[in-house]
């Protein structure tokens, strides 16, 4: 089984991105052949700042391996660096009606949030993910449910190649983390938390001890003083009780007996703020240590690079040769 997904060079990781796909990609590995890939080209469909972009290109590499990507066990690469991805995305291009394009749900969220900025790659972005699948002969892509119809325009891509030219491709599946698969907002847990929102919604990856505690005691909670499970009644409490349950490996059945006796929220809160402390550290002390192995890091990508080029080359020789290209 050969696994791969992707991440852009984006924001900050938060605790949502980690329970989500991060800490899913760092059990597969161990079970299977994976890649792993920074998607800068993606990133360049919203308008960016050059500098900027370069520093979180590096920043997202440092962030896959802090929290425990290992080059021995994956491959880690960038996008960029295998030229056939943006070949391989221009040939399915000429294959994908563009009707199918139209009716993506993040093109038309996407196209409403940057008005000034709706570019032919916005709407071709599921192009380009389907080459980076597809190039790898991939059997499974591990996303989040918002990426799951790209997954599923990449299927109908492969299938509509291998009828018209014969077989190239594998015709690839999505899984979906079975739980943590969406962690709600810290201040409004009715919405997802995500990277682009205010800064309080979110416990970063990497946060000092000192903004974790005071993110999570400031964290909106429902009336009442129990600490019971129940997502439609208690959307705060059951978020913060998933998220403990997640770090902790603990049922959140044993979690509400731990805590029944509490007389309020502040107990539960301060001792998930310390579980958060010291589960994260790990991922903190690596980071900081990454920081000063830029060369490291480097070589790393030069590795992955390599390796990921002999996938994608010998996949996009077959495709030119069953199109007629000489
Ligand atoms: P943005 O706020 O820019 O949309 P994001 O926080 O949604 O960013 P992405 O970079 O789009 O993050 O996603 C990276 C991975 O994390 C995807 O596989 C996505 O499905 C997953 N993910 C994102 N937010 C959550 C969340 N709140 N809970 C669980 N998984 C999430
Ligand atoms: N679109 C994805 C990132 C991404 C990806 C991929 C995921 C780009 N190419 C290929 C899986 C497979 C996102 O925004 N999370």
């Amino acid at each position: 089984m050969r696994v791969l997904s992707g991440i852009q060079p984006t924001g900050e990781m938060h605790i949502g991105n980690y329970l989500g796909a991060a800490k899913q990609w760092v059990e597969i590995q161990e079970k299977h052949e994976s890649l792993f890939m920074v998607a800068d080209l993606h990133a360049l469909t919203v308008s960016q700042n050059p500098k900027n972009l370069r520093k979180a290109i590096l920043n997202k590499v440092i962030e896959l391996l802090s929290v425990g990507l290992t080059p021995e066990k994956c491959t880690i690469f960038i996008q960029s660096h295998v030229k056939e991805h943006a070949e391989l995305a221009w040939i399915f291009n000429t294959i994908t009606p563009l009707a199918d394009l139209q009716r993506m749900t993040q093109y038309k969220e996407k196209s409403k949030k940057h008005k000034k900025n709706i570019n032919a790659g916005l709407l071709t972005y599921p192009v380009l993910m389907a080459a980076d699948i597809l190039l790898y002969q991939t059997d499974i892509v591990p996303v989040g449910k918002d990426q799951q119809q790209h997954v599923e325009l990449t299927r109908d891509i492969a299938r509509r190649f291998n009828l018209n030219f014969g077989t190239a491709f594998k015709i690839p599946k999505t899984i979906l983390a079975k739980s943590g698969a969406k962690i709600m907002s810290l201040q409004d847990p009715k919405k997802k938390m995500s990277k682009s929102d205010n800064p309080k919604t979110y416990i970063g990856l990497f946060e000092e001890p000192k903004m974790i505690r005071k993110k999570i005691m400031a964290a909106v909670t429902d009336r009442g003083k129990q600490i019971i499970y129940n997502p439609q009644k208690k959307p705060g409490i059951s978020n913060l009780l998933t998220i403990y349950s997640l770090f902790s490996g603990k049922t959140i059945k044993s979690l509400e007996k731990d805590f029944q006796h509490e007389k309020g929220y502040a107990g539960f809160k301060k001792s998930l703020a310390e579980l958060l402390i010291s589960s994260l550290e790990p991922l903190r002390r690596k980071r900081k240590e990454l920081l000063k192995r830029e060369v490291y890091v480097r070589e790393v990508l030069k590795q992955g690079k390599k390796k990921a080029e002999l996938i994608a080359k010998s996949t996009t020789q077959d495709v030119k040769e069953k199109m007629g290209l000489i």
